[in-house]
């Protein structure tokens, strides 16, 4: 049994009980709550009139209804912006209950609480409210013209503006550079509204403990702590008095990072209110209306370049849609500015966005958070310089790249928190070299010939990207060794399937010298770690992954301390092999964990005989003990928190075989590919996993997912009918290699994966249509319909 187990692909421990419905999720807890439900409103824009609620009352199993006038202190504030920015001079947030107006479908008015969802959904359709209706403005350049107002106190509807400026090492301005450029090019890019859809909805349950005055929180949620401190805040109770744990989350891919969402103060107040278990779980269609959209925006290009296609000045402008209220400030579109210029450096460079307010669903971020259109703006731009220069795609992108010895990169940009964006360390010119020969690059030409001789039009395309990862301030870890030799491991930040028992598992083992059946993981759960950001920005690994490692060595340090003593030898002469404490070199002077564990506590709690005469347990009373050194605490723990100076900066690279039918102008994905560096691998088949989800809701975001909203703000394919997302039948096998620069910033050389697989996939299919049919792709996503329009448009 090997206790190295540190970048080994070892099976996901939590899948067995997953993938057999052992799982405990959220709906799964207090079956015997009482249910809420919402009345939401039907408008885009509205004025509440009126809430009438009498014909709700008389029905049998009601047992209170809430609108925003029962809504005490600090509960019947907006709920907070969360990321507040100098540039974000018009931030608002919604109210947890309508006050008086909506701003889009699905905002929640009235809160129903009954003995069961049905009774709670019945009384609901009998709730009357009257609105006066208001112009919904639907579309950023609509909104933009500023006639009618989503805020009234919001002119132009711009909640943002924001401009950086990176001139290039000569000084010339981005506008002198491309004015000076032998060559440039301008153009327009639309990429649509999609949204994240976990499995699994959002959902609270709590209970109130009346004799202990303390509240139970569960809740679907990627930030456990900060939920806490919300509910704490908002109903004005002690923080030791409200506990959060997040229990098996169905997926979360951002949507769940908002806290608190509306239901995780609302459910809490009501179940302490009336001293009952209250439950909410939120509906397919609740989800698409009264959650979160990300993505879409309009972005305008120039671009000025030398014949090498070496990029000399851009210029990008974007409309950002952050719909209705902006919880989460404008980190969106700051990650799409900053992060655009993915793998290259360029001349010069502006980037200026407006963060637009539309009657629709907010925007928060979604896997990829903003990344998914800034690369799609960047790959668009070297395929059209490509294009016009009549050289290699990936020529082109070569010309341009960071070297490898060039690394720390300093961009020049500023990122959210005010520091400058710097690369910290990625080879791409070797990434892409893999990839070329991976997806068999050089030798494509030939196949799209002879695939043309079938009369059949396949192509290839390619796109590039980085990604800050593993974004701080802080995340912790704690480490128990008991004296039953298992190691208890837990970090306060959540989980909604991306491994972490195993991976964590892993880095303990390793560590610690333990065998990994022996660690044991607990994440999301206040009661264990108080002290968490969350699961969001591919950060866990990075994050809790160096705390663990760090705490472990803590645990590590004393354990050989204390067994060195027993064993009269000097520490730096242990190793732990299989949970044992051992001499290097000689085996037999050894002392297992366990023992160790039971020595550290003067009382010597040892359960059976072996460890009670290896201990000397004398059965003596607690008086007779040892006294604790000075400096030292009882127990084989330690606790430890990892802060990063800034992020790390994984990176990757995708390349894709597509075939487009020249009559119905479908679009089949042949081959996929993907090279990706996220530094020191903790466990390879989680990250191809993680790649090969990524990629799957990528290819959605590439080909099918959009929100379609109609002029009236109403969302036209709000169910799973019509709102189009890829089976396993439209996701190609993905061909995965991994390539592995540590990071310098971290003890454990790790970069994040976890939102890797979807961010350039738009990017890399629109190259790769483009290729096939030589039509310049200037949208995402790209449907039959559209290729076909696009098709129509070329032959007038
Ligand atoms: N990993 C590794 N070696 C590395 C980096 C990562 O073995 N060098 C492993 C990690 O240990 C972890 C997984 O890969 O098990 C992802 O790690 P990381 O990049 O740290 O991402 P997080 O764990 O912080 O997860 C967040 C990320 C985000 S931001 C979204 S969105 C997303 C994603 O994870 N949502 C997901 N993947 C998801 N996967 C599932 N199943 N469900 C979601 O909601």
């Amino acid at each position: 049994m090997t206790t190295k187990l540190f970048g080994e692909p070892v099976r996901r421990r939590e899948d067995a009980r997953l993938v057999t419905g052992q799982g405990r999720y959220l709906d799964d807890l207090g079956p015997g709550a009482l249910a809420a439900a919402f009345v939401r409103s039907p408008h885009a824009h509205a004025r509440i009139r009126d809430i009438d609620v009498s014909a709700a009352l008389d029905v049998d199993g009601l047992v209170a209804i809430y609108t925003w006038e029962d809504l005490p202190g600090a509960l019947a504030e907006p709920l907070p912006l969360l990321i507040p920015h100098p540039a974000l001079t018009h931030g608002r947030t919604a109210y947890p209950l309508a006050k008086d107006v909506v701003r889009h479908v699905g905002e929640p008015i009235v809160m129903v609480v009954a003995e069961d969802r049905y009774i709670a959904e019945d009384a609901c359709a009998l709730i009357d409210v009257e609105y006066e209706f208001l112009k919904p403005v639907v579309g950023v350049e609509e909104a933009v013209q500023g006639v009618h107002l989503v805020h009234e106190d919001v002119p132009g509807n711009v909640g943002a503006h924001m401009v950086q400026e990176v001139p290039s090492r000569d000084g010339r301005s981005a506008a002198e550079a491309i004015a000076a450029a032998p060559h440039t090019l301008e153009f327009r890019l639309d990429i649509e509204r999609s949204a994240c859809m976990p499995l699994e909805g959002k959902g609270v349950y709590a209970r109130w403990d009346a004799d202990d005055q303390s509240l139970r929180v569960y809740s679907s949620t990627q930030t456990s702590t900060s939920v806490r401190m919300a509910v704490a805040a908002k109903l004005g109770l002690p923080l030791p008095k409200v506990e959060v744990i997040a229990p098996d989350v169905g997926g979360g891919f951002g949507v769940k990072i908002v806290h608190p969402w509306p239901e995780e103060i609302l459910i809490p107040w009501a179940a302490r209110l009336l001293d009952r278990e209250i439950k909410w779980t939120e509906d397919r269609r609740e989800h698409f209306v009264s959650s979160a959209h990300e993505r879409a925006q309009v972005q305008h290009v120039r671009v000025g370049f030398d014949d090498e296609g070496r990029v000399l000045g851009l210029d990008v402008t974007i409309l950002h849609d952050n719909g209705a209220y902006t919880p989460y400030g404008i980190i969106v579109p700051i990650i799409t500015s900053t992060q655009l210029l993915g793998p290259y450096k360029i001349g010069a460079y502006r980037v200026e966005f407006s963060s637009i307010y539309t009657n629709t669903v907010q925007v928060t971020p979604y896997r990829g958070a903003g990344r998914p259109q800034g690369v799609f703006c960047m790959e668009r731009t070297m395929d059209r310089v490509a294009a016009y220069l009549g050289r290699d795609r990936t020529e082109v992108r070569a010309a341009n790249f960071i070297g490898p010895d060039e690394f720390p990169y300093d961009q020049g940009l500023i990122f959210q928190d005010g520091r400058p964006l710097i690369y910290d360390s990625g080879n791409y010119p070797e990434s892409l070299r893999m990839l070329k020969e991976l997806i068999g690059w050089d030798s494509f030409p030939e196949m799209k010939a002879r695939a043309a001789a079938d009369g059949r039009r396949i192509g290839i395309g390619v796109g590039c990207y980085v990604e800050g990862t593993g974004v701080g301030p802080y995340e912790g870890g704690h480490v128990q060794v008991t004296s039953d030799g298992r190691v208890h491991v837990s970090t306060g930040l959540t989980s909604q399937g991306q491994g972490h028992e195993t991976v964590f598992a892993q880095i303990a083992a390793t560590e610690l010298g333990v065998p990994i059946e022996k660690v044991s993981v607990v994440t999301g759960d206040t009661r264990r770690f108080g002290y968490a950001v969350g699961t969001f920005a591919s950060r866990a690994a990075v994050m809790s992954g160096n705390a663990i490692a760090l705490a472990c060595r803590k645990v590590r340090e004393k354990a050989l301390r204390i067994a060195a003593d027993a064993l009269e030898a000097d520490p730096r002469d242990l190793e732990i092999t299989d949970g044992i404490v051992h001499v290097a070199g000689t085996p037999s002077a050894s002392i297992p964990l366990a023992t160790v564990a039971v020595l550290s506590n003067p009382l010597r709690y040892a359960f059976d005989e072996e460890t009670k005469r290896a201990t000397q347990f004398s059965g003596a009373s607690s008086m007779d003990r040892p006294p604790v050194d000075e400096g030292e605490e009882p127990g084989l723990e330690g606790r430890d928190y990892y802060s990063p100076i800034r992020s790390t900066f994984a990176s990757g690279m995708h390349a894709a075989i597509v075939e487009t039918d020249p009559e119905t102008a479908e679009i089949t994905i042949l081959r996929y590919a993907v090279v990706h560096d996220c530094g020191k691998l903790i466990n390879p088949m989680i990250v191809e996993g993680q790649i090969h989800g990524g990629v799957a809701q990528g290819v959605g975001g590439a080909l099918y997912e959009k929100m379609v909203y109609d002029e009236y703000g109403q969302l036209l394919n709000a169910s799973f009918m019509d709102f189009l997302m890829p089976y396993a039948t439209e996701v190609p096998r993905i061909e995965t290699a991994h390539l592995e620069t540590p990071s310098p910033l971290n003890p454990l050389g790790i970069k994040g994966a976890g939102e890797a697989g979807v961010i350039p996939v738009s990017a890399v299919i629109a190259s790769a249509v483009e290729d096939a049919e030589a039509i310049p792709i200037d949208r995402m996503p790209i449907s039959p319909s559209d290729l076909h329009t696009l098709r129509l448009r070329l032959a007038r």
